[in-house]
């Protein structure tokens, strides 16, 4: 385990209210500073939970970053923002806010243009920083100004295509921008892929290393200078291919440093100030190591990545209750590999998930039919659409808010061509402690205009199963969505049912309102029915609507043309999402029946201690439908009394 820094000495992170005083501090007191970042850090993690072994990595790096430029005038931007701990810590939000890191009122796990001006770009999604870091740069080129940019990049962010598509453009819109390669071998899982072997490779070969320190330290003994800086550039260009292949990097026209060893704060340090003076784009190559100063983050790199509470000395993991319900992520990954098992054309994709989608059991069990893609959504669904037209049956496992990325592919390459690809987007509805980056809030939105799709939400983890049976019999693209966390505890058939698509099953008959809910809605309209029953003698019937396309229109109209209120509710903004549909669904059928939209409203939800704290704050708590469900039943009574007077 770490050793901690010692109680009762004065801690120096406590005097540093901002960049300035990271400045002022004598390079031996450093190591000091990085102890009490870490103790910090683990403190606050193993309570809340929290992107751990990513930022005890990057300690030096960001305490060295501090040291060299000067924030909020100089910009970083973090790739993912999920490593921005330190930089956090460094800028004035130690204390009390970041203790409540994740939660109502606390400090975000993300970095925020509105939570602080040192945070110069927000993020929760992979690879985005590099393009945002060069639109910064051409900005202060195209204006006149001085401030220097740099974009703090992982390993994994160069397995994402927009990435790529930044690096292919930075030699013609900038001269000056410098890119942190942090490489620590890890995505959330190993790090995969042809770019992954090649930084292994330069990272670990002798030769490289060894010719390229020789010749850096030469000419970095010379004094600073733009001149000597093109001699090295020159000298490189010139004679490294005859020694060794130069590295990808300068092939894309940015000068390469490094590797660079990530916890030696004076060979950090050294290196941002000569690639502070460049007048080429640099990138320095920095190896860290994810997890360091904790065992067990360092031993289970995939587990610390991002971890819920854990034990700050022994590194266990809180264990759920007895009785918790396995997660939807899990009955998904077992039912796939079952059926995967049961059918070789059943393949799982996922795009750097593996853990967090389910997939590994099938890439234990079934390792032929399973592929891990990088953080490469949009290659996710176009290599499941290639894989579609010779016959095998794809399922891409993606959270909802990450395959916002692959939209063109859905519709122009999946859905256009009526390939049976089935999507199952994990974290549909609010990842609570995240925050906005990840909530899957928009799916329905974004899907249910496309085409020919079936659209499909379980109301528990057997139904799950169900759809996923279902999906692999159609000739279309199909869409699952559940949600983060455990399920009902329903328990799983042992024979998954065929599901008629666009059926809804009707769970309880009503004659006063009928609520259609879907998902993990489904219990609570069950609840919510009940308590209007109890209190106000109201007959409320509830739908578990199944699919949000296609609707069960002759169900939903035979209740419309009977009922005075209908009542929708999901787990999904109520913009354009399956209320909207209902909705649409009425207008069309020249239906007048009035419907009660219970859905998030048309704001980014932040993040929240839990889902019911944030239900709360954002009127979803179970009183707010109540209530909404009961004005709107009587307003509807009082007009119709007026209407006959
Ligand atoms: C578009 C997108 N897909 C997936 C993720 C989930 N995700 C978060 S961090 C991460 C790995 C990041 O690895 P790297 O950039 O190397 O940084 P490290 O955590 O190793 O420091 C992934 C896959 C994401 N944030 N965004």
């Amino acid at each position: 385990m770490t050793t901690p820094a010692s109680p009762s000495a004065p801690k120096l992170l406590d005097r540093i209210a901002g960049p300035a005083d990271v400045k002022a501090l004598a390079p031996e007191q450093l190591p000091q500073l990085a102890q009490e970042i870490r103790d910090e850090i683990i403190a606050v993690t193993a309570r809340n939970g929290g992107h751990v072994g990513p930022n005890l990595g990057v300690v030096e790096l960001t305490i060295a970053l501090h040291r060299v430029f000067q924030t909020p005038e100089d910009q970083f931007v973090f790739d993912v923002a999920h490593q921005g701990y330190v930089h956090k810590l460094l800028t004035g939000r130690q204390g009390e806010f970041f203790r409540k890191l994740r939660k109502t009122g606390g400090t975000s796990g993300f970095l925020y243009r509105k939570e602080s001006p040192h945070d110069s770009f927000g993020a929760g999604h992979a690879g985005t920083a590099l393009s945002a870091a060069l639109g910064m740069a051409t900005a202060r080129d195209l204006r006149g100004s001085h401030e220097h940019v740099v974009a703090v990049c992982g390993d994994a962010a160069f397995t994402c295509g927009v990435t790529l598509e930044a690096l292919n453009n930075v030699v013609s819109s900038t001269k000056r921008l410098i890119v942190i390669l942090n490489d620590n071998e890890w995505s959330i899982a190993k790090n995969v892929g042809a770019i992954a072997k090649y930084l292994n490779r330069i990272s670990t070969s002798e030769t490289y290393n060894k010719l390229h320190h020789e010749v850096e330290a030469f000419f970095k003994s010379f004094p600073m200078g733009v001149e000597m800086n093109r001699t090295y550039m020159k000298w490189k260009r010139e004679t490294k291919d005859f020694f060794v292949e130069s590295s990808l990097f300068e092939k894309f026209g940015l000068r390469y440093l490094g590797p660079v060893d990530g916890h030696n704060l004076e060979a950090l340090t050294k290196n941002l100030d000569f690639a502070k003076h460049c007048d080429v784009p640099v990138i320095i190559h920095v190896l860290t190591n994810k997890g360091r100063g904790l065992e067990a983050a360092i031993a289970f790199p995939e587990k610390f990545h991002g971890a819920g509470p854990y034990d700050a000395v022994t590194g266990e993991h809180a264990k759920a209750a007895a009785g918790t319900p396995p997660n939807y992520q899990d009955v998904f990954g077992q039912a796939l590999t079952r059926f995967a098992k049961a059918n070789p054309k059943v393949l799982g994709i996922t795009g750097a998930m593996p853990s967090g989608t389910g997939l590994t059991v099938l890439a234990r069990e079934v390792p032929g039919q399973f592929f891990d893609v990088g953080i490469a959504e949009e290659h996710a669904v176009l290599f499941a659409a290639g894989l579609a037209t010779k016959g095998f049956r794809p399922v891409c496992a993606i959270y909802s808010t990450f395959l916002q990325r692959a939209y063109d592919q859905l519709i122009h390459d999946v859905a256009l061509q009526n390939l049976p690809v089935t999507f199952c987007l994990d974290r549909a509805g609010l990842s609570a402690n995240d925050g906005p980056t990840h909530h899957g809030l928009f799916d329905i939105a974004y899907l249910r205009c496309i085409p020919g799709i079936v659209g499909m939400q379980p109301k528990d983890e057997d139904e799950l199963t169900d759809m996923l049976h279902t999906a692999l019999q159609l000739p279309s693209p199909a869409f699952i969505r559940y949600p983060r966390g455990p399920g009902t505890g329903a328990k799983i058939k042992a024979q998954p049912a065929t599901l008629a698509v666009g059926q809804a099953e009707l769970l309880r008959e009503g004659s006063n309102i009928m609520i259609w809910a879907l998902g993990p809605m489904v219990q609570e309209a069950q609840k919510i029915a009940g308590r209007l029953a109890a209190e106000d003698g109201l007959s409320v019937g509830v739908v578990n609507a199944r699919f949000f396309k296609p609707l069960d229109r002759t169900l939903l109209l035979s209740h419309a043309a009977c009922l005075p209120l209908l009542v929708t509710m999901e787990d999904h903004v109520a913009a354009g999402g399956f209320g909207s549909a209902v909705l649409e669904a009425l207008q069309e059928a020249d239906c007048p029946t009035p419907v009660e939209r219970i859905g998030w409203p048309d704001r980014f939800v932040e993040h929240g201690t839990s889902v019911e704290v944030l239900r709360a704050a954002y009127g979803l708590a179970p009183d707010d439908i109540v209530r909404r469900i009961k004005d709107r039943y009587k307003r509807l009574g009082k007009a119709a009394v007026e209407a006959e007077v």
